[in-house]
C-alpha cells in the first residue's frame, strides 16, 4: 500500500449542527448523493451517521440507516461504515442496533469515554434553532460514554455479525484500554485504528501527539498488528493531520462530519470538495486513492455481499 492511500469520507454526523453550513447533508437523499459523489472523488470508505430529516438532529434511527445504506449500495461499491458512536443522548443499545440489523462490513468502535465539548460553537454568530443551542450547550455536561462494558458489548455484536471494527482512538489512554480489552479476549488483532485528533475533551492536534499515538500503538501491539488512519477535527486540523499521516505512511479521513472548510476562506460546498483536496494532497506524496476493493483487502473485510441490506 506504499503508493496507495485509503480515503475515508465522514459524510455527516454528531459533531456539527445544520446552522453551521448548508452543505451538511441531512435527508436520506442528500446523504446518499453526497456519498456517491465522495466515492467518485476517491473515497473508498464512507462513514455514516443519520439525521432526523425534518430538523437535522443526529439520531440513531435504524429505518433511516436502512434507507441510506441501501441507497448507497445501489449506487456505489464503496465500503459502507455506519457509526456506533452516534451522538449526544443515545444509549449504547441504540448506538449498537445497526450491527445485528445490517451486519455491515465495518463499523466504528470507540475505545474510551471522554468529555465531548461542542459548546464553543454555540458562542458563534450563527442562526441556531433552539434545539441546536440545547444540543451544543448540553455538551458542557456530556460524557461520550464508551466504558469497558460498552466496548465489550459492541465488540461482541460485531464479532457475531462478521463486522470489522474500526477502533477510534482519541487519546493515548485509549490504546491502553485496547491493550486491556485484548488481554481479556474481547478484541483481537490485527486492529484497524483511526486516530482522531481535535475533539475538545480529548486530544488536540499537534504533530507530536499523532506521532506519540502511532509509536505507542507500535510498541503495544507491534507494527504488523494494526493498520491506521488519522482524522483531524476542524480546519486547518483536518488537512494538517492528513499531511502528517501521509508523511508517516497512514491513511486519512476527511469529511463534513468533522470539518466544514476546504480553504481558510471558503466553506466546502460538498463532501467531495474535501475528498478532492485530500486526493491532491496525497498526490504530492506520490499516493493515489485505494479503490474499495483494495481497501477491503487491506482492512480484511468480508465483502459487501455478506451484509444484510
Ligand atoms: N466525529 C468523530 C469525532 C463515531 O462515529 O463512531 C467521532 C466519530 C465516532 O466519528
Ligand atoms: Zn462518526
Amino acid at each position: 500500500m506504499d503508493d496507495k492511500v485509503i480515503i475515508t469520507c465522514a459524510l455527516t454526523g454528531g459533531m456539527t449542527v445544520p446552522a453551521q453550513s448548508a452543505a451538511i447533508p441531512i435527508t436520506v437523499d442528500q446523504i446518499v448523493e453526497e456519498g456517491v459523489r465522495a466515492a467518485r472523488a476517491g473515497a473508498a470508505v464512507l462513514h455514516i451517521h443519520v439525521r432526523e430529516e425534518a430538523t437535522g438532529r443526529p439520531v440513531a434511527d435504524v429505518e433511516l440507516f436502512e434507507r441510506v445504506l441501501t441507497g448507497l449500495k445501489e449506487r456505489t461499491d464503496a465500503v459502507l461504515q455506519p457509526t456506533t458512536g452516534g451522538g449526544r443522548g443515545m444509549t449504547i443499545e441504540q448506538r449498537g442496533a445497526i450491527v445485528p440489523r445490517f451486519r455491515p462490513e465495518m463499523a466504528t468502535l470507540n475505545a474510551g469515554s471522554f468529555n465531548f465539548g461542542l459548546f464553543p460553537i454555540a458562542q458563534r454568530e450563527l442562526d441556531l434553532q433552539p434545539w441546536e443551542i440545547e444540543y451544543l450547550e448540553g455538551t458542557r455536561d456530556y460524557i461520550f460514554k464508551n466504558t469497558f462494558a460498552d466496548v465489550a458489548y459492541l465488540s461482541k455484536l460485531m464479532a457475531a455479525a462478521g463486522t470489522q471494527p474500526e477502533i477510534e482512538i482519541y487519546d493515548v489512554g485509549h490504546l491502553f484500554n485496547l491493550r486491556q480489552l485484548l488481554k481479556d479476549g474481547i478484541v483481537s488483532p490485527p486492529f484497524n485504528l483511526q486516530f482522531v485528533l481535535g475533539v475538545l475533551g480529548a486530544n488536540m492536534f499537534e504533530p507530536d501527539q499523532l506521532i506519540h499515538l502511532l509509536r505507542t500503538a507500535e510498541r503495544l501491539f507491534g507494527t504488523s498488528n494494526f493498520t491506521w488512519s488519522a482524522a483531524g477535527v476542524g480546519y486547518p486540523g483536518q488537512f494538517q493531520v492528513a499531511a502528517l499521516s501521509l508523511t508517516l505512511g497512514g491513511n486519512i479521513r476527511v469529511g463534513l462530519e468533522d470539518n466544514l472548510r476546504h480553504r481558510r476562506d471558503a466553506m466546502a460546498k460538498a463532501n467531495s470538495d474535501l475528498v478532492d483536496k485530500a486526493v491532491h494532497l496525497a498526490a504530492l506524496f506520490d499516493r493515489t486513492p485505494a479503490s474499495p476493493e483494495e481497501a477491503r483487502s487491506y482492512l480484511r473485510l468480508k465483502g459487501s455481499i455478506d451484509t444484510d441490506f
